[in-house]
């Protein structure tokens, strides 16, 4: 469980980091089923955007009861899943995520979405860790990003450089097994990974079910975010889909 304090830190910060982490045990598997995909699929060494659509291994992750906790206390008794991805981030060469919000990408009305960020390896400054500027999700709106289609980015919705301050920016430095939860307007982004050592982080992302989960936009989307999330799957997590308009059907 988040503490009071926990709480309100993720109000006003947009992010928290838990007490809760997972032991090497259960990175080891992770980095199993991680190696297998990219076994399979070696165009997802940087950034694989949507794992359970090639492995539902990685489900069970998401449904560990202490991490549902935290969810539930942040946006409440009725939750979904709606994806996970993995920012692999490899040693020497890894490529950079543009500073953004997420909420830019998502076809969630009304936007919400709180994920989880999963450190698999040891997360510092060295290897790009992920970092937050504290407080730029209080406006609850997206501000103006641009088209960059860079290869050395993982995605490409770059936030204008007016919209933030590079040093305002919180390094998120975690112990690999270690998890952080941010709200879907935070600002957000990581450098490339130059180091030897490889900076891999998965991701789970939590709706409210109050929300709906828009396939129509997410299809109209998807050419420019080139993010295909028309046939995700929602997994009910906790509760009832309060809007009755999600749907549950498992697609592949
Ligand atoms: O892991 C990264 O470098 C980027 C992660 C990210 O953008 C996210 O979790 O929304």
């Amino acid at each position: 469980m988040l503490s009071e304090k926990q709480v309100e830190e993720y109000k006003e910060n947009g992010f928290v980091i838990m007490d809760y982490s997972l032991p090497k045990e259960t990175l080891d598997e992770i980095k199993y089923y991680h190696k297998n995909l990219l076994d399979k699929y070696p165009e997802f060494r940087d950034y694989c955007p949507t794992l359970l659509k090639y492995d539902l291994n990685f489900l069970k992750y998401a449904k560990d009861p202490e991490i549902l906790n935290c969810i539930k206390q942040l946006i409440g008794p009725n939750v979904a899943l709606w994806n996970q991805s993995f920012f692999a981030k490899p040693g020497i060469n890894g490529k950079a995520t543009p500073w953004h919000q997420d909420g830019q990408y998502w076809p969630i009305r009304p936007l919400a979405t709180c994920s989880v960020w999963l450190a698999v390896d040891d997360s510092n400054e060295e290897n790009g860790c992920l970092k937050y500027i504290p407080g730029s999700h209080k406006r609850k709106k997206t501000r103006l990003h641009h088209t960059n289609n860079s290869e050395n980015y993982t995605l490409n919705q770059e936030l204008d450089t007016s919209e933030y301050n590079e040093n305002d920016a919180y390094n998120l430095i975690l112990k690999a097994g270690q998890m952080a939860l941010h709200d879907v307007y935070i600002v957000h982004g990581s450098g490339t990974n130059t180091s030897p050592h490889s900076r891999r982080g998965m991701t789970m992302r939590f709706m409210p079910t109050s929300s709906t989960f828009d396939r129509k936009l997410a299809h109209e989307d998807s050419i420019k975010y080139r993010l295909d999330h028309q046939h995700r799957t929602l997994f009910l997590m906790s509760g009832i889909d309060e809007s009755g308009t999600n749907d549950f059907i498992v697609r592949n």
